[in-house]
């Protein structure tokens, strides 16, 4: 993509709005814009980073047996009554009526939906276990939106829904979430610790929070050093196999959220327990029967009874994910982003548009990521160097390829690592392997 073509508005000043770094990194960098109080459109540069997170998620949740789906943002109010939550939920829920005055809302999540339609299908033991997910946007109507994407209106959430026979079924189901979340926010360059949680409006008696460490964070947490030293992905995993084992593991050590944390009880001494401040990415629940016992999701157990499944929900704050990203990852120029999510894998800067030797050695340069299949933005345009260099360090990519006169009449270019800043010359060939990966 050439730069000179993209949309890309990036700003210059700090937005007056923003309180934290990723909010006024996201609208520094183009990304986002706000359409009203918690609710934004994607620019070209967010959406691309919103669809390699997705993606990632997909691929974990597709790994752990998870199957996709797509309910509607749109949800009748009667499956909400027939829970018992549609009063519940309170001023979060936006209840809007259609034309011929039926209550509908605009879903905040999707529990009743997918029980609904668990329930008009799966009649037997033999069909289970069931794990299905979406990745959808929602809507909670927050008390105080705020930190940009971080606490929105409307937001993008995975959520998925596991259905068992029975509690121990259902504890597997759980450990796979469980394990696919650690992997998850994994190859994203995160470490998100999972601590015992409150469950909240959604309910239920075992739950996690999988949260990540920075200073901005919502909730103060508090949590065993040693998980700094845990790596998620070491291994491959056997989702058909024993997760427990791997689980106790990471259950073992001593974290909670500031609500769970008793300074009297809590088992961690001195230097080696870690207070921190959170933010949630991830939020899992297991809620027995809370749900399909009043909406009736009954199967035929092997004894040929009818019995009630078990049900845990699993969400992940897609979108929040883009600004919690930024908040564990960036500098005093800009954004960093983790290789895996970036929205180009390389910025190539032409330090002299118009330069007749320095075009042509960016137009081959160009031409061979393409050819390689590595994702670039071409800076093209006739702008100054110093405003070039100041764009591509705030928009984060992992590599720059810097193509100046100098360089270009003795058919070298410089790279240079945005992580760590290392720079270094190297002909066109070592530049192409260097950030092909
Ligand atoms: N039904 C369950 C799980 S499927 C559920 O709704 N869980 S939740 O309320 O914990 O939300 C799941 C995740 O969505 C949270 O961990 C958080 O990362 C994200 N999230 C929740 N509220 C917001 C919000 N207002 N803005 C952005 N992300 C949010």
């Amino acid at each position: 993509m050439r730069l000179s073509q993209y949309f890309l508005p990036t700003l210059k000043e700090t937005p007056a709005e923003a309180q934290i770094v990723s909010h006024r990194l996201m609208l520094r960098a183009g990304m986002i814009r706000q359409s009203s109080a918690g609710i934004y459109s994607w620019l070209p540069l967010g959406f691309r980073v919103l669809k390699r997170i997705e993606q990632i998620v997909r691929e974990e949740e597709d790994a752990a047996g998870c199957q996709e789906v797509l309910m509607p943002t749109i949800q009748p109010a009667e499956l909400w009554r027939a829970s018992g939550r549609y009063d519940d939920y309170g001023a979060e829920m936006l209840r809007i009526k259609d034309r011929h005055d039926r209550d509908m809302l605009y879903g905040p999540t999707n529990e009743e939906q997918i029980t609904e339609i668990f329930k008009a299908y799966i009649r037997s033991y033999k069909h289970l276990p069931k794990l299905l997910y979406h990745i959808q946007w929602k809507f909670r109507d927050e008390v105080r939106p705020r930190f940009g994407v971080m606490r929105g209106r409307e937001f993008l959430m995975k959520d998925a829904y596991s259905f068992d026979l029975d509690y121990a079924g259902a504890e597997r189901s759980y450990r796979k979430f469980f394990v696919a979340y650690l992997r998850t926010f994994a190859r994203m360059g995160l470490k998100a610790i999972p601590m015992q949680a409150d469950s909240g409006p959604i309910g239920g008696d075992m739950s996690h929070e999988f949260q990540i460490l920075a200073e901005t964070g919502e909730s103060k947490v508090f949590c065993d050093k040693a998980f700094l030293n845990f790596d998620p992905l070491q291994s491959d995993i056997d989702y058909d196999g024993n997760l427990k084992p791997l689980v106790d593991r990471w259950t073992g050590l001593y974290a909670a959220a500031d609500e769970k944390h008793d300074p009297a009880k809590c088992p961690v001494k001195g230097d080696q327990l870690l207070e921190a401040r959170g933010i949630e990415v991830g939020h899992i629940f297991y809620f027995g029967t809370k749900y399909s016992a009043p909406l009736g999701a009954n199967v035929d157990g092997p004894d040929g009874k009818s019995t009630t499944v078990h049900m845990g929900s699993y969400g992940i704050g897609v979108s929040r994910l883009t600004g919690a990203i930024i908040e564990a990852s960036h500098d005093d120029a800009g954004i960093i982003w983790p290789e895996s999510v970036a929205p180009f894998r390389v910025g190539l800067i032409n330090l002299k548009t118009g330069d007749a030797k320095t075009d042509a050695l960016c137009a081959d340069v160009y031409a061979k990521l393409r050819q390689k299949k590595v994702e670039v933005l071409y800076d093209d345009r006739d702008e100054r160097a110093g405003a070039k260099f100041a764009d591509m360090d705030l928009i984060g990519l992992p590599w720059q390829v810097i193509v100046g006169p100098r360089g270009a009449a003795v058919e070298k270019v410089e790279v240079k690592n945005r992580r760590t800043g290392e720079r270094a010359e190297m002909s066109v060939d070592q530049a192409l392997t260097k950030v092909a990966g």
